[in-house]
């Protein structure tokens, strides 16, 4: 199992897609185990793009995520961080393929409606600064083994 760090981006909470995102991640079968609306602050936008500093687009980046709320979310399945990266779709909302949440609601390539992270080690990182000891929940799921195969014991 992989908990992943999404957030939806200001312009998908302004624009009111927030529940046609997120139903997406639960028709897949994937787990809502942690959400929070919230306005990110200068601070926490410079840490959480650190890796984006000195780039062109990158003061644009920091005020658009702190412009206003933003809906941030921790989602958890077997594989959810490449799942979620491929659900969300290329970077530019030009670019993204029809059928993912970035080619179908968006144009724009900077205001993208949603960040997911992209690796293990950046999923940890990004799940430590957005949410507190206690706030990510481990859900007893009654539907698990009609989403996953569990004859195994494990999930397939
Ligand atoms: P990702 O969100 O698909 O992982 P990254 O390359 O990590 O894309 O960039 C982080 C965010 O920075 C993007 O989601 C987008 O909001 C913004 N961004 C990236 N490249 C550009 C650009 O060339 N122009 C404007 N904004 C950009
Ligand atoms: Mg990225």
């Amino acid at each position: 199992m992989e908990t992943t760090l999404i957030i939806l981006k200001p312009d998908a909470v302004q624009r009111g897609l927030m529940g046609r995102i997120i139903s997406r991640f639960e028709d897949k079968g994937l787990e809502i185990c942690g959400a929070k609306l919230m306005t990110i602050s200068q601070d926490l936008a410079s840490t959480h793009y650190k890796d984006h500093q000195g780039k062109p687009f990158y003061d644009g980046l920091v005020g658009f995520m702190t412009s206003s709320p933003v809906l941030v979310l921790a989602i958890r399945g077997v594989g959810a961080i490449g799942i979620c990266r491929s659900m969300m779709g290329a970077t530019f909302g030009s670019k993204a393929d029809s059928g993912t949440i970035r080619g179908d609601f968006g144009v724009s390539n900077s205001f993208n409606l949603i960040h997911g992270s992209d690796s293990a080690e950046a999923a940890e990182r990004e799940l430590g600064l957005f949410f507190n000891a206690g706030e990510v929940q481990t859900i007893d799921r009654a539907i698990q083994g009609w989403v996953y195969d569990l004859s195994s014991g494990t999930p397939e």
